[in-house]
């Protein structure tokens, strides 16, 4: 059975990374089975999680896994045009390149966020391992390191209020791109549809209240989506 390494449950979903969400939601779409596994992000083939084991082959990063996933076991791509294959990766892009900086920044960079993601992050390291007297020093290490990352990215530097616009602004533009479809390309599912489903997933799911959320709440289409990918695809979660 393939083994996806992520960070475990968290916030009522099978993950609190969109990319590993994705991995899984992928999984789901094509029915085949997988174990969601607490992985060591350190150990990682890249340095980042997730990553899989099929059988002893060990591949990183989401994207490269879908593909592996589409040429090994199915592919839900199969007929799609070469402007829908374009729509699909601009919309990936702005998902997993810039929205994707909101929710890291908002998560631990701006207090508010890091005060829901500290509790839950607790749990995750001490399933890692780490004792619980070290869990307050290693979250702030990780969390140092972590605005390291949004300010070089570019995201870390706006004000909390900027972000929320940007957010406002690529939710608009998702909401806009799905219109009344039932999946993001159409009637079928497609690949593009674990990082939307994903990303989604987390913003309206996640107890992350604010401006995002309420935005995206505010989207009847983009609701029903989420509502229908979770009903589609994991009926079986909590
Ligand atoms: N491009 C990668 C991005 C994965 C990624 O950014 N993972 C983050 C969690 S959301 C991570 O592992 N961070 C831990 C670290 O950087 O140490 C993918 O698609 O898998």
């Amino acid at each position: 059975m393939i083994k996806v390494y992520g960070f475990g449950a968290s916030f009522g979903l099978p993950d609190p990374s969109p990319f590993v969400v994705k991995v899984a939601n992928y999984l789901r779409m094509i029915d085949v089975p997988f174990e969601l596994l607490p992985g060591n992000a350190r150990k990682a083939p890249k340095g980042k999680l997730p990553y899989i084991d099929d059988g002893g082959t060990l591949l990183a990063d989401s994207s490269f896994v879908i593909d592996y996933l589409r040429k090994r076991y199915k592919d839900l791509d199969v007929g799609i045009s070469a402007r829908e294959r374009a729509l699909a990766t601009a919309c990936k892009s702005m998902l997993e390149e810039h929205l994707y900086f909101v929710m890291v920044t908002q998560r631990w960079k701006e207090d508010r966020g890091y005060e829901i993601l500290k509790q839950r992050f607790a749990g995750t390291l001490r399933k890692a391992g780490i004792p619980g007297f070290l869990i307050p020093t290693v979250s702030s290490l990780i969390r140092k390191q972590v605005i390291k990352t949004v300010n070089a990215q570019g995201m870390g530097r706006h004000t909390p209020e900027e972000i929320e616009e940007i957010a406002v602004n690529l939710l608009d533009s998702l909401s806009e791109l799905l219109g009344d479809q039932k999946y993001f390309l159409g009637d079928a599912p497609r690949s593009i549809d674990a990082t939307v489903f994903a990303w989604l997933w987390l913003i309206i799911d996640a107890p992350y209240e604010g401006r995002v959320k309420q935005h995206a709440c505010s989207k009847p289409n983009l609701v029903r989506y989420n509502a229908h990918m979770k009903q589609t695809y994991w009926k079986d979660w909590k």
